[in-house]
């Protein structure tokens, strides 16, 4: 680790103490280094494990533009923070170089890297791929955006790593070179950090840059690159496809069927889609047919992705908590209302400056009702005459219970962040199930 050794004489700044900033710490606490530790925040998440383990530390909690951000040689910054906010941009203009926790995993990092960005499926296809490469023995780290600082992985005896990456922590990375990379899809999300929506896109597709293997998304021009090699996944002619074999359809590639899609524990045209995906990715890899059945039969999805909740009075309850943008909740209407009666969808929350207009053909054709709460929660409700305002959870499941009847299903599918009301969206989502589940209602 020679670059270790060169930034162990710098002056380094740790922007951010949350997941990613203590990740950071630890890891260069571990080398014999000891950052100067920054956060915007009166008492950021960290701060109790920064007191109880390395209270030696220079910290600067609160305002940003007191931090002397500019006296560092090196910036080390959280994705939650832009490198528009003036005190960072003034550094930055000052000659300090700033990166984030991926861009120090990379110029450490000597294993293969799969990198999975997009804008939904990221968490479910880098957890299906995690379990596909387990079941062909590999030893795999799995982090990133998904929830575990890469650089809390870096320690590990490791075979390979699977990173899920957010476009905020592609902005900050130069040196990743993945042996395979794949933009998933890319609809609108994150508006309220990037000046327009092709800004979002070229972010996106930054994780290109150095792959050994680029795998696209036949379907979605937003994930096209003139990066070679690659190969493309897509429902039907792709690479990657499905085709139908004496009436069954087959997971398939370049023309060879490999394994039927029933294999598939999950359900849904985006759950498949997610699984050819995966089987691209591991092209670089000596998967056999059997070790990916392995795998994906035994894949029951992630919490708060159409996760079933309860079926009552003939109704069933699904909850999307995790739909955070447009795209996600029609994927969910599409997948659901393949199955359902009638769907009801449950929607609201902070829309980050999506245009939500992509919406409307989804509402008409598969919705009997939208019932909406939150921050925007207007602006959703203007775009269907089926639409209902209420004020909280709470209320929402009430209404969607007096509307539906046996065979329809209640979608909890914000389309919206939650942080207007909620921590997050697994509490969000809880909060859901519990009101489902509540006897009083
Ligand atoms: N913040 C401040 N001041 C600071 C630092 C952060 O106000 O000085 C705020 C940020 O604006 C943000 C929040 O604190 O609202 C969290 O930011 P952070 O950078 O400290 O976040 P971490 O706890 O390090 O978590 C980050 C990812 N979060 C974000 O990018 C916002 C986590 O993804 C990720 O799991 C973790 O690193 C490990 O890699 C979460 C996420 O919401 C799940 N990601 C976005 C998404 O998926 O849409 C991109
Ligand atoms: P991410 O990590 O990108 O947010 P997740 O796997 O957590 O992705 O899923 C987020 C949301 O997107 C969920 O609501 C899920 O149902 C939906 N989703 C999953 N895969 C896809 C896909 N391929 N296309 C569109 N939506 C998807």
């Amino acid at each position: 680790m020679t670059y270790l050794s060169e930034i162990k004489t710098k002056h380094i700044t740790v922007l951010g103490l949350g997941v990613t900033g203590l990740g950071i710490v630890r890891f260069l606490l571990s080398h014999n280094i000891a950052p100067t530790v920054v956060d915007s925040r009166q008492s950021p998440p960290g701060i109790d494990w920064l007191q109880s383990n390395a209270p030696e530390l220079n910290t600067h909690f609160g305002d940003l533009s007191r931090a002397n951000l500019s006296t560092a040689d090196i910036i080390i910054i959280s994705p939650g923070l832009s490198l528009t906010i003036p005190a960072v941009a003034g550094a930055i203009s000052a000659g300090v170089e700033v990166i984030g926790d991926i861009e120090l995993f990379s110029r450490l990092n000597d294993k293969p890297v799969v990198a999975v960005t997009g804008s939904n499926g990221k968490s479910t296809v880098v957890t299906l791929a995690y379990d596909v490469l387990k079941a062909a023995g590999y030893n795999v780290g799995l982090g990133g955006n998904i929830g575990t600082a890469a650089l809390d992985l870096l320690a590990g005896d490791f075979d390979v790593f699977v990173l899920e990456l957010s476009s905020f922590q592609l902005d900050t990375t130069s040196s990743l070179k993945p042996v395979s990379a794949t933009v998933l899809n890319v609809s609108e999300d994150h508006l309220d950090r990037y000046v327009d929506y092709q800004a979002y896109i070229n972010s996106k597709q930054t994780i290109y840059t150095n792959t050994a293997l680029a795998v696209v998304n036949n379907n979605d021009t937003a994930t096209h690159t003139d990066v070679n090699p690659q190969v493309s996944f897509a429902l039907s002619g792709a690479d990657y496809c499905i085709s139908t074999l004496n009436g069954e359809p087959y997971f398939t590639v370049h023309g060879k069927a490999i394994l039927p899609v029933s294999t598939l524990g999950v359900v849904g045209s985006h759950n498949q889609l997610n699984a050819l995906s995966v089987m691209a990715l591991l092209k670089p890899f000596d998967i056999s047919p059997v070790q990916f059945a392995d795998a994906f039969s035994a894949f029951r999805g992630l919490a708060h992705r159409c996760q079933f909740v309860a079926e009552q009075s003939g109704v069933k309850y699904f909850n999307d908590s995790k739909a955070t943008n447009v795209g996600a909740t029609i994927a969910a209407i599409d997948s659901l209302s393949e199955q359902a009666q009638q769907l009801i969808v449950i929607a609201g929350g902070d829309a980050k400056g999506a245009d939500l207009d992509a919406l409307k053909p989804y509402l008409q054709d598969k919705v009997k009702a939208l019932i909406c709460f939150g921050k925007d929660a207007s602006a959703l409700v203007a775009l269907t005459e089926k639409g209902h305002l209420t004020y909280s959870m709470q209320e929402a499941v009430t209404l969607a219970k007096q509307f539906a009847t046996p065979g329809d299903y209640v979608l909890l599918a914000p389309a919206c962040a939650s942080i207007d009301m909620y921590s997050n969206y697994m509490q969000r989502g809880e909060h859901f199930v519990e009101c489902v589940c509540s006897g009083d209602l």
